[in-house]
């Protein structure tokens, strides 16, 4: 049993205003249910990001300033779909750099080092499974210069306390004149927001729901899946898309491995996630409150996406 899950379950279900962290989305079914969501055609954020990353990648590159070798470190790379243009790009001019993709997942990181040996031989890739901060601190004793990368907007899942601990975390690791590229989603029309999170084919309520299922999984619990419903909404005047379980009936639940019964009124929320959109301002205060400076903004042609950089 996942101890932290555990725990997190128990707080969040037992608080007076229940709710779980989207952090538990990520089981093997619930990243399959994430790459579904990647590729819906209402979900502008990975295309976005993608044109950014393809379009732009040498003025990316030119303001990076690094007059000798350096490190590529992405946080939480994934399949490292979006990264590939810029590594393209890098490895198609020649530059000095050493790719270090960092991701929980052993299997994730084994399946992006196999893909970009056939596609880039010449990539010098370092890869990393763990910690990010064990990881980070380690790579910081040495004098070589670095570009973390935080992108697709993953920062936007967090609370803004815990945004800003984060953003400082990765601060502390970094040596002066390092850089962050980081992935952030404006503000735009809210029906375009909404329709990326509230999908017609039930695709955002299928990763919401899966929850469910983790907890009958691995919790021994008895949620009937059918008596749950999703919902979210964006709230345009503070840029938070919220997402809720929504409990369709006064019910009872039992998690057995916790030993604990939940109580469901009818109607009753589990607030699951915060999908945070921006606006230029507010993301140059987010960095200089976390002890970075702003360097640029490199936006897609809709105006939909930033990558920002950021400076120790
Ligand atoms: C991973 N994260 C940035 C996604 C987002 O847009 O907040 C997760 C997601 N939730 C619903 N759709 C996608």
């Amino acid at each position: 049993m996942n101890r932290n899950f555990a725990k997190d379950v128990v707080e969040g279900l037992t608080a007076k205003e229940k709710q779980l962290p989207s952090k538990y989305f990520y089981d093997d079914n619930g990243s399959r249910i994430f790459q579904e969501i990647m590729n819906m055609p209402d979900y502008y954020l990975t295309d976005s990001e993608f044109e950014i990353l393809s379009l732009q990648a040498k003025q990316i590159v030119d303001a990076l300033g690094f007059d000798k070798s350096f490190n590529i470190i992405e946080l939480g790379a994934g399949d490292g779909f979006k990264t590939f243009k810029l590594l393209e790009y890098l490895v198609g001019q020649n530059i000095s750099f050493h790719y270090v993709p960092i991701d929980i997942s052993e299997e994730a990181i084994d399946i992006l080092s196999k893909k970009l040996q056939d596609r880039l031989p010449k990539l010098s890739i370092k890869p990393q499974v763990g910690d990010y901060f064990e990881i980070l601190n380690d790579m910081s004793k040495s004098d070589t210069p670095s570009l973390l990368l935080f992108l697709g907007s993953n920062i936007g899942n967090y609370l803004k306390e815990d945004a800003i601990d984060l953003l400082k975390l990765f601060n502390k690791t970094m040596n002066s004149g390092d850089k962050l590229l980081i992935g952030l989603d404006l503000k735009k029309n809210p029906i375009t927001i909404r329709n990326a999170y509230d999908d017609k084919e039930g695709i955002t309520k299928r990763f919401n729901i899966n929850l469910l299922i983790r907890m009958n999984r691995e919790l021994d619990a008895d949620f009937k899946i059918d008596d749950f419903d999703f919902y979210c909404y964006y709230n345009p005047e503070t840029g938070r898309v919220k997402s809720y379980i929504v409990s369709l009936k006064k019910q009872t639940v039992l998690i057995k491995k916790l030993d604990k019964v939940i109580e469901f009124d009818q109607n009753e929320l589990i607030w699951t996630e915060l999908s945070k959109k921006y606006d230029l301002s507010e993301i140059e205060k987010l960095a200089e409150i976390s002890g970075f400076k702003t360097k640029s903004h490199f936006l897609d042609c809709k105006h939909y996406f930033t990558d920002s950089l950021w400076e120790k």
